[in-house]
This record gives C-alpha cells, structure tokens and sequence, in this order.
C-alpha cells in the first residue's frame, strides 16, 4: 500500500474523496499577480511606488523589463500544482522601442504580450487600472475622488481604456476577465468633508462603467480598504462604501482583500456573508502582520478558514481567487511559488474536510463531538494527498522546486 492508498483509506472513513478533492482541484483558477516579481513597478514609469502601498528589502534579481518579468512569472508557474490565471495592473504595459502613452490612452496592443503568455498556457487573464504611481495621483494622492475635475476626468479615461482591454483579454482568452477598481484615495489626516469626496468617487466608477462592455466577459469589480500609508485617518473606498457600490451596480462586483479590514475583523467570516447576497464575489489574498502589509502568504489559520468557506459552502465558482502580496526581501520567485502553493494547500485541504458531517454536528447541537472532530482532522495525514496532487500535476510535492529557484538565481537572476 502506497503512503497516498493509505491516506486516502483514512480520509475514506470519514467519507471524504480524495481523488475527487485532487480532481475538483485541479481545475479551479487561481490568479497570480504579476507585480511580485518587481516590487509593484511596472514599465511605464521610473518614479516610486504609490498610493498608500509599500514594498520593504532589496533583495537581488528584481525582474526590469518585461522580458525578465515574464520569464519569472513562468518559472514561479512551472513549479506550482493548479490552474493558473494572470493578474496585470494597467501600468504593466509592454510599449514599443520608444513608444510610450500615458494611461488615459493605453490600449489592447500593449498588452499583447501578456496575451500571448496566456495563451501558451491556456490561462486567463484578470485585470487592474493603476491608480497610482503617476503624476496624476503624486500630488495628492487622489485619483476618481479627485476634488479637480481635471484629474477625475484623467483617471476616468484610465478606467475605461481599462474595460476596453479586460474585454481584449476575454476575448482572446476565452475566459472572463476580472477587472478591479481600488485606489488609495484618502486622507492622512482627520478630513473636513468625508461624504463629498465618496460622492465624487461614486460617480467616478459610475462614469467609468459607462464604457460599454459585455458583462459575461468582464467582471468589475470594486476594493476596499481600511487605511494606507499616508491615508490614515480616511479612505474614500470603505468597506461600506464599495459593498453598497456593488449591491447597487448591476454586474458589479465587491472584491474583499484580506489585508483591509480592522485587525480582530477575518475575511473568512465575511465570505458567506457575501455570498448569501452576491451571485460572485472576488478575493485578494494575502497575509498582513499587524498592519496590511501584505507579507507572502502562508497556510496558516486564517488562510485555512477563507478557503473552508468557499469550499463548503460549495462557492468554488462563484467567488473570484487572486493572490495580492509583495515582498522584496526575499527571492521574489519564491515568493510567489510558497504563496501560491499555500493556497493550493488551503483550497485542498478543505476539499478533504468532511464538511457536511461537521455542518451536521453543529446543527444537531453536538458541539463537543464537532470540537473534537475539527481537531482529529488537523492531523490526518494531508501531506500524502498534498504529495499525490503534486504528482499527478507534474510538479515537486517537496522542497526539491527549492532548488529549482537556486539554480535559476545563480544562472539568471544574479546576473541582472
Ligand atoms: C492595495 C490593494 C491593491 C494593490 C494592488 C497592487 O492595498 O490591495 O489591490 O495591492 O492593486
Ligand atoms: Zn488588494
């Protein structure tokens, strides 16, 4: 008997399907956001990072030109199990020698490359306006709540040039494209007006979704936040604000990133929330420490619990999964490959979670049996179920991708 034979004869016993679990799996998108492999730069500008967010370390082999980036991206794709979806912010367009528009002007062309890369790899593509990192917000600050109707106006024209483009995505790819507007929109101190500038921000969105598109292909979505750097005290996009956005908008969607929320607030608790009002809803995983700091995620609690509540509550199409973290101090290559394996992990322990028995025990009022039942399977043997999905993706179930990325970064990286 194999390890995995074994393993699965255990899981069997409670009634739960490992093959199945592996099976489902394997064909659930998950995007993998291409701002970690340089510090959420992009190639459109040489200024810093903006908008309230802030990558830390120098660690060596950043990805500068697109060439390197996409190379990484596959490096990081080729060692992780799963179906795989791009994430691209609007400031990852790919110009010509010498060519450059500004982001009111940006177009499908630009982004051909990153069709092509999905295309390679049967993936779809999601999709991100870039409020940030340019004149137009360095003032400020403000992009879409702007009090000057010059710089909505631009920002208006960014979304929209952003729509035509998801909808190029979808269109080539064969898949929806997940469009989300969040900016860093607020103020560092305690406001004199926080209902005009929400307004402002509202008809913003309002202007940009009027840009004709077919719903079936582009899903935009709305994110919000709790605070940023240099916006402490106020965001324009609350939670409140962008909720009762998407329940008012047809066709819109809330996206909760998992960083932005008051510290003692899960994400995994607002998931079926949601979901008993949405028909789809879109995720930013992440793992803050203390603060939305966006460090690489891991398989811990709170991750583990975020994806039970999509899993058992049978959600696995209809809520919308991105990875959304940036760390610069340690090999960035890396940092993708461990958060997206951990969420595969997560995704698939839940799937081996014998979800209706427990649900079962809780509504019969059997709560001790449930406490001492959640325990037991915190140690069943998940590791041999994690190794035979690996395998049967084609991909090291161990550290041995590991090695992989300290011979790409001996050969490649280090020599940038
Ligand atoms: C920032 C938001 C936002 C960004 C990306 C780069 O706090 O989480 O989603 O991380 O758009
Ligand atoms: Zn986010």
């Amino acid at each position: 008997m194999t390890r995995y034979e074994s393993a699965k004869a255990m899981y069997a016993a409670y009634g739960v399907d490992t093959d199945a679990a592996i099976a489902k799996l394997k064909n659930i998108p998950v995007a993998l956001h291409c701002w970690q492999g340089d510090d959420v730069i992009g190639f459109d500008h040489d200024g810093p990072l903006s908008g309230g967010i802030q990558t830390t370390g120098n660690y060596p082999g950043k990805a500068t030109t697109p060439a390197q980036l996409l190379a990484d991206m596959e490096k990081a794709m080729s060692l992780c199990p799963g179906t795989k979806k791009l994430n691209v912010h609007a400031c990852y367009a790919i110009f010509e020698e010498g060519e450059y528009v500004d982001r009111d002007k940006i177009e499908p062309k630009h982004f051909a490359k990153w069709v092509e890369l999905a295309k390679k790899y049967n993936m779809g593509i999601d999709f991100n306006p870039t409020f940030f990192s340019h004149p137009m917000a360095s003032k400020d600050g403000l992009t879409l709540s702007s009090p000057d109707a010059e710089v909505r106006a631009f920002w208006i024209e960014h979304g929209k040039a952003c729509i035509r483009i998801s909808e190029y995505f979808a269109k080539e790819t064969g898949y929806p494209c997940v469009m989300n507007i969040w900016t860093g929109d607020g103020y560092k101190d305690v406001p004199a007006d926080r209902m005009g500038p929400r307004m402002r921000y509202k008809e913003s969105i309002e202007a940009i979704l009027e840009e004709p598109f077919d719903k079936n292909l582009v899903k935009p979505c709305v994110e919000s936040k709790v605070f940023g750097i240099g916006v402490e005290a106020f965001t324009a996009g609350s939670a409140e604000f962008t909720l009762s956005f998407a329940a008012t908008h047809d066709g819109v969607l809330p996206l909760m990133d998992n960083g932005h929320y008051h510290p003692t607030e899960v994400v995994s608790d607002k998931i079926p929330a949601l979901l008993c009002f949405y028909p789809e809803i879109a995720l930013h995983i992440t793992r803050g420490i203390r603060w939305d700091s966006d460090h690489v995620l891991l398989l811990d609690d709170e991750t583990k619990e975020m994806a039970k509540e999509i899993v058992r509550n049978d959600a696995l199409d209809r809520v919308y999964m991105a990875l959304d973290y940036f760390d610069a101090s340690i090999n960035r290559i890396a940092a993708w490959v461990i958060g997206f394996r951990s969420w595969q992990k997560a995704l698939l322990a839940a799937l081996c979670t014998p979800n209706a028995m427990l649900a079962k025990l809780q509504d019969e009022n059997k709560y001790t049996e449930l406490m001492v039942m959640q325990e037991e399977m915190k140690t069943m043997p998940f590791g041999d179920i994690w190794a035979e999905y690996c395998a049967s993706c084609g991909v090291a179930s161990d550290t041995a991708w590991y090695k992989e990325i300290e011979a790409y970064e001996a050969e490649v990286l280090l020599k940038r």
